[in-house]
């Protein structure tokens, strides 16, 4: 029916992410925000996401979706993130780095390299680009890293070379969480001669792990609103260095060709 509204179209569906996600949350509370009471976001993950993003696309449907910024979606789509009058996903955020306590007695190089390393969501749009467009993580982050050889230089300056030594490192299957944690584990392994394991785990678990010690490392911690309630949990637990990245965007995203322009829009 080409009269049905935005949401009979959609039968009141966002499509959603991991639930442990701090999008998610911040979806549920747009929902009674904005009361739309009759909406619901539908748990998925990432990956599913971009996929049903992309059919949705090439069948020229309606479609919302949890979406943040910075994202490979943006370029290959052409997309646009509802306002958000009410602030509900926290406006601009940064992205922190989180070691566990003791790693700078332990591991003192890497620490110093942790401590290091920040970056512009330019170059992690670039690292997350050359993977979705098909090379390997590592092949990516090594070619993305000769591409930027003097910023590469001022995160491993001074530090201490590892001779070997493990760092593990958890990180979530997002897109941006992907590219950063392979940026970290290709320079760590081939300027400071670490071994990086790079784990992949539940939101939850990523702060759990460091928290507890049982990781040394996660550079994917979305603050001050994003993952504020895992950091209200850990926060005595782990050492925060700052920030990596800042300007990030988190918020609800749908195809330039949909006639909404607000999350105000959804209620009719
Ligand atoms: N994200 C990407 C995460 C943080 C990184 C926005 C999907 C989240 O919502 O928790």
């Amino acid at each position: 029916n080409e009269n049905a509204s935005v949401g009979e179209k959609l039968e009141y569906t966002i499509t959603g992410i991991d639930p442990g996600a701090g999008i998610m949350g911040q979806a549920e509370e747009a929902l009674s925000e904005y009361g739309l009471d009759n909406w619901e976001i539908q748990e998925s993950s990432g990956a599913a996401m971009t996929a049903e993003l992309d059919r949705a696309i090439t069948e020229k449907e309606p479609i919302i979706v949890t979406g943040w910024i910075p994202h490979w979606k943006f370029f290959e789509y052409d997309l646009k993130m509802l306002e958000d009058p009410k602030g509900v996903f926290g406006g601009e955020e940064n992205i922190n780095t989180l070691v566990r306590k003791g790693l700078e007695e332990d591991l003192p190089g890497a620490y110093t390299f942790f401590d290091q390393f920040e970056w512009e969501p330019e170059h992690l749009q670039d690292v997350m680009l050359k993977i979705e467009k098909g090379q390997g993580e590592q092949e990516a982050a090594k070619e993305w890293a000769s591409e930027n050889e003097d910023l590469v230089k001022s995160w491993v300056e001074g530090a201490e070379p590892g001779n070997g030594a493990e760092v593990k490192v958890t990180y979530v299957a997002w897109a941006d969480v992907i590219a950063s944690s392979n940026v970290v584990k290709y320079v760590l392994e081939n300027e400071l001669d670490y071994k990086v394991e790079l784990v992949q785990v539940e939101p939850g678990p990523m702060f759990a792990s460091v928290a507890d010690g049982s990781a040394d490392a996660m550079v994917g911690a979305w603050l001050p609103s994003t993952h504020d309630a895992y950091m209200k949990k850990y926060k005595d637990d782990l050492v925060d260095l700052g920030v990596n990245l800042t300007g990030t965007r988190n918020g609800l995203v749908v195809p330039k060709y949909m006639e909404i322009d607000s999350i105000e829009d959804l209620k009719e």
